[in-house]
Formats: C-alpha cells, structure tokens, sequence
C-alpha cells in the first residue's frame, strides 16, 4: 500500500463521497467504462470485477439511454483509498472504529445542501429517470437501492434510523423496499401502520460512504446511525429536513426520495426475485409494502453506488465491504468480551459462507467449559444471531484466517458426538436457502444452529498429541541460514 493513505485522507474520503472518487482517481484506483447497459451489463461487469481480490472502483458513465453525468459507482467502499489491511488486521481496525461510537455525534440541520440542486415534486416525480441497473439475470426489475439508506423515525422517541435494505423501482412514483423482519426500519414502520398511518420514510441513495457503512452495521436499537458515523469521521453528518415527512437526510447525498410507506393492506406489490449475497434467489417474490414518492431532489450529474450482492465465493465480494465479512467478525468480537467472555484470541468467517454463516472463534483456553461459553454467547450475540448457521470454536494456535487450518481443527480435535451443540428456533430471515418452504409460508423465520468445539477436550489438554511443525524459532533460524542459496526458500 502507498505510504501517502493517511488516516487524513481516509477520514477526508469516508466523508465525502465526491472526494473519495476524487482521491481514488489519484491513486489510479478507479476505471471508467462509457456506454454500458442498465440491463445486467453493468451487473455482469460488476460480478466479474469480483474475480479480483481488490477490485477497482469502477465509474459507468454514458449509460445507454441516459444523459452523460448520470453515473453508476460500484466496489466504492472496499477502494484502496480507504486500505483496511487484510485478515485480523482488518478485524481489529474496525474494532478500533468500534470504539469511537461509544461517543455519537448527533448530526446537525443545516438549512439547503448540493442534494437540493434539483428538486422534483407533483408531475415532475419521476424514478426513472436514473440509470437504475437490473443487476442479475433473474432479478425482478431494476434495483436504485443496494448501497442505500432507508430513514425512519421511531414514533415513541426521537429515534432516527438508517439501514441498508435493499430498493426494488416499481414505477414512476413508486418504490418497494425489503426490509426483513425484525430489522429497525421494520420495527419502527409497524408502529404507524399500527395506528393506521403510513409511515413517514426517507431513501438514499449515493451517500458519504460512512454513512453507508454505518447503515449496514448492526447498531443497537435506539442508536442513530447518523450519529455513528458522525463519530467515526469526528464531526457531525450535516442533514436537511423533509419538508413532507420532517425526516433528516444528507445535505450531500447524491439522490434523496421522500414520501410514505402505507400499511401494506392498503398497498403492497411483488418485490423480487433479487440475487442475494448466499448466491441465490431464496426471497423470491412476494407482496412488499411501497414506499409513495413525494419528491425527489438530486445533485446535478448524480452518481448513484452499487453494492449489490454476489455470490460469497467471489473474492472480491468477501474481502470487500459490500461483503462486510471483516466488520462483522469485529463486531462479534467486541460483543463477546462485552458478554464476559475471557481469552478471545480472534474472530473470523469462512469465504463460502459470506459475513455470517459460519464463524470461527479462537480462545486460549483458561478453564473447563471456557469453549462452550464461547460458543453460545458467539451463538445468541446480537452480531451473529441473524442468518447464522455454524459457530466453530478453535484452539489458538490455529491460523483461524486460513480455512485449511480450521479444517484441520475440525478433523483432527473435534468429536462429533461429544463436542457439538445443535439449537433450534434461531433468527433467520427470507434470503436465507435452507429456511423449509412451510416455515416461509407461515413466516416462521427461524433455522438451527451449530456450535463445533474443535478445541483439543480440556480434562486432557496435557495428553493431547503433540503437533508435528517445526518449531518456529528453528525454522527462522534454518530459512536465515539457507535462503541465501535455495531457490525454494527465497520470497
Ligand atoms: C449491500 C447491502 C444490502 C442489504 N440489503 C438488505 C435488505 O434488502 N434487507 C434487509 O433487511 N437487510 C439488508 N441488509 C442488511 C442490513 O443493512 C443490516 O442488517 C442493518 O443492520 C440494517 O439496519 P438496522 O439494524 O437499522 O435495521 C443489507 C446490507 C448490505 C451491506
Ligand atoms: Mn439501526
């Protein structure tokens, strides 16, 4: 990595999406491709840049059928600009982040902002007037919402939220999110429309790309992700408020839709089916409440960013953020030394099985019974307890980064009728492929779990085997004394 990506510029970057374009360009780390199709081009070049581990940022411009200026921005929050290192050095990055939201900055109002530089309103509301991409071949229809934020405001406090939750263009004035059962967009929309009201909603799209991250974090209820990310950059998230809904929204956000989400008895539309980051259509299709438009306003020339979901096999989609494998595992770690957990070592996924699916925690073990309290707390935490399905709890001296070495653990200090728990009734949601036709229908969203305790049995650590590796300091000293003269030795 170059030695000129100071914490400055990454700050500068995570701030402003224009000048982390700006600050990628200089470091060469962003393509442009003129002339691309909303309808799966764009997508299908998007999914084979994630062949690469570190993928540009790639910029379509001239989109076919759209005026020039009118942009597409994918693999914006995983650009070199921001260098979040690799492995558990990632990991703990973003726990230091962590830490800093422990102080929120709230956000400020500010009165106009570059988002109000056209505003659309009545007859002038039209969604589909953005390069908007059907991303994969059997999506539904076009998708503005992938690095998005849907905002609510809670109705018993003065809670705002914003997550990333997935937006589906169903026409000129309307929209159709996916919000998951339980998620806070979720829980807050249930309460107007408990009342018989629509709920007052805000969506995003094109935003600092800190505010995307803070959105797609799992921040605890009541905490604002606006003031996270305030938090993170050290200075407060300047908003506008809607004047229809009175809801705040990003005075620099590239596109900003207002309006309302009715009760869905009184409105609702197919959503999907949409490719999904498990590498499948799972959700397929099915009535979803919409969001009404009231207005747009955009920046001229708006540039709208694309995270959309791949299958997690795809390198590029793992390490990157649209993956946000490393920031989970940071968040799992965090909650279980909050839980109580001593001797935590690491925490970190498996590629196959994207952010969530299976974790791998790594303990020095300190007692008896340290594992199992490792693997039901890693098993119930708030990080982990959506979309789960494997908890594998490791010895430290496993390399838990290299899936052979968790591999190995499992084959070689885990006894599968000893040293497994299997716990029903967990939180999943629709994407997930394995929740059972039945339990969809009936919207049962629950699977199982597993928690593997592939650490060598505590009652005879000390008879265990001993490991056949040569010992580290012998190996430094043999690689010093030959690398000089054999080839196979040489970096
Ligand atoms: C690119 C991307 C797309 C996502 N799409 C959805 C989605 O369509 N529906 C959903 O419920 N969660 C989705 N998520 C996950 C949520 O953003 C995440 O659970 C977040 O915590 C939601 O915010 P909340 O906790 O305030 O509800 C997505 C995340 C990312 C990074
Ligand atoms: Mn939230």
């Amino acid at each position: 990595m170059t030695g000129d990506n100071t914490e400055s510029r990454r700050l500068a970057a995570l701030g402003d999406l224009r000048v982390c374009l700006e600050l990628a360009e200089e470091m060469g780390d962003i393509e442009v491709v003129e002339g691309a199709d909303t309808n799966l081009e764009i997508g299908a070049l998007y999914e084979l840049s994630l062949e690469k581990e570190e993928p540009p940022i790639i910029v379509f411009d001239k989109i076919k059928g759209f005026p020039p200026g009118f942009r597409v921005a994918v693999n914006v929050r995983s650009s070199k600009v921001f260098d979040n290192g690799r492995g558990l050095e990632a990991v703990q990055k973003y726990r230091k982040h962590r830490r800093k939201k422990t102080d929120p900055i709230p956000p400020v109002d500010v009165s106009t902002g570059p988002v109000l530089e056209n505003v659309l309103e009545d007859d002038a509301v039209d969604a589909l007037k953005f390069p908007t991409p059907r991303w994969h071949e059997d999506d539904g229809g076009h998708y503005i919402g992938t690095e998005c934020m849907v905002v609510t405001r809670d109705l018993d406090s003065d809670w705002v939220n914003a997550g990333t939750y997935r937006v589906e263009v169903h026409d000129r004035n309307t929209l159709c999110p996916f919000i998951e059962p339980g998620k806070h967009g979720d829980v807050i929309r249930k309460k107007y429309w408990a009342r018989g009201e629509p709920c007052p909603m805000v969506i995003s799209v094109g935003q600092a790309p800190v505010l995307g991250a803070a959105a797609a974090s799992t921040a605890a209820e009541k905490v604002s992700e606006f003031a996270l990310a305030g938090a993170r950059i050290g200075r407060p998230i300047e908003v506008i408020t809607g004047k229809h809904t009175g809801i705040p929204f990003p005075a620099d956000s590239e596109i900003i839709f207002e309006g309302f989400m009715p009760p869905p008895d009184q409105r609702a539309v197919d959503e999907g089916p949409f490719g999904e980051w498990p590498g499948y259509y799972a959700s397929n299709s099915r009535p979803e409440p919409v969001f009404e438009i009231k207005a747009i306003y955009h920046r001229n020339n708006p540039i709208i960013t694309g995270a959309p979901p791949m299958r997690p096999t795809l390198p590029g989609f793992w390490f990157g953020t649209a993956g946000s494998s490393h920031f989970r595992s940071a968040a799992l770690w965090d909650e279980l030394e909050a839980a109580g957990v001593p001797g935590v070592q690491g925490v970190y996924t498996i590629p196959g099985g994207g952010p969530r699916f299976i974790r791998v925690v790594s303990i020095r073990q300190m007692h008896a019974g340290h594992a199992k309290m490792a693997g039901l707390v890693a098993a119930g935490a708030g990080a982990a307890a959506y979309l789960g399905r494997m908890i594998i709890v490791v010895d430290d001296d496993i390399d838990i980064t290299n899936p052979a070495e968790v591999m190995w653990a499992l084959a070689t200090r885990w006894d599968p009728k000893t040293q497994t728990d299997i716990i029903d009734g967990c939180w999943t949601g629709y994407i997930d492929p394995m929740l059972q036709p039945e339990r969809r229908e009936k919207g049962d969203m629950t699977n199982s779990r597993i928690i593997f305790y592939a650490v060598r049995p505590w009652h005879w650590k000390d008879e265990f085997p001993k490991v056949n590796a040569v010992a580290k300091d012998y190996a430094d000293e043999i690689r010093a004394k030959w690398q000089m003269t054999l080839d196979f030795l040489k970096k």
